[in-house]
């Protein structure tokens, strides 16, 4: 058991030196800056796919900063974020629009998407709680999000918005989604569960393969 851990390890090191060597190779930087204003909301983000998983995240709503706190740290992703919100409506814009400009984040920082792996999945527990995610950065947008939440609120966000994020997520990255809840008892649980699950998925799919030459789809565009 001890081995295979130690292996594990050794994997992802190495498939994490693979992808910054090539980085340094083709002298890309997969980061972006972010910014949209509207009546309802201001939001700014930086993001970059390579990083480390530093989080500086402030939305208003404390329950979303932790979760996006968790996505940072479990896909190794960095991003800073503000979101001046009309919290004094209800949390939905702020939420909605979170997603919509992290998805826009995620398919500017991805460019061409020349020799990343496109698929990632990933199944997480979380205690009681087990999240299932599935992503295909293929460009089209697609969203199937099966969850039911116990509690109508964590902390301060209404729950619905957690679809409401992904679905504005998946549309303005261009990305085919999957969100299963498999099993779930704890809302707070359950909601951690898919943003992990979505990271780990992510981080997977935005990896290099040293295999794939050009994009991978026999159509030739990602
Ligand atoms: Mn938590």
């Amino acid at each position: 058991m001890h081995n295979s851990i130690c292996w594990a390890a050794y994997a992802e090191r190495h498939l994490k030196m693979a992808s910054i060597r090539r980085r340094k190779e083709g002298n890309m930087v997969r980061s972006t800056t972010v910014s949209r204003k509207t009546k309802e909301t201001d939001i700014r983000m930086i993001l970059n796919l390579d990083g480390t998983g530093q989080a500086d995240i402030h939305t208003g709503i404390g329950f979303l900063d932790h979760m996006l706190e968790g996505f940072c740290k479990h896909g190794f992703f960095d991003l800073k974020c503000r979101v001046d919100g009309d919290l004094q409506v209800d949390g939905h814009h702020t939420a909605e629009d979170a997603g919509i400009v992290l998805g826009q984040a995620i398919r500017d920082a991805l460019g061409d998407k020349k020799g990343i792996r496109r698929y990632g999945f990933f199944l997480l527990p979380m205690d009681e709680s087990l999240a299932l995610c599935a992503v295909d950065l293929c460009g089209r947008p697609y969203l199937v999000f099966d969850c039911q939440f116990p509690a109508q609120k964590v902390g301060d966000l209404d729950t619905e918005l957690v679809r409401e994020f992904f679905y504005a997520l998946s549309y303005s990255a261009g990305m085919n989604l999957h969100i299963r809840m498999l099993s779930g008892g704890n809302t707070h649980h359950m909601i951690e569960a898919v943003f992990k699950a979505f990271a780990k998925a992510l981080d997977q799919a935005c990896s290099f393969d040293e295999r794939v030459n050009g994009v991978l789809s026999t159509k030739g565009i990602l």
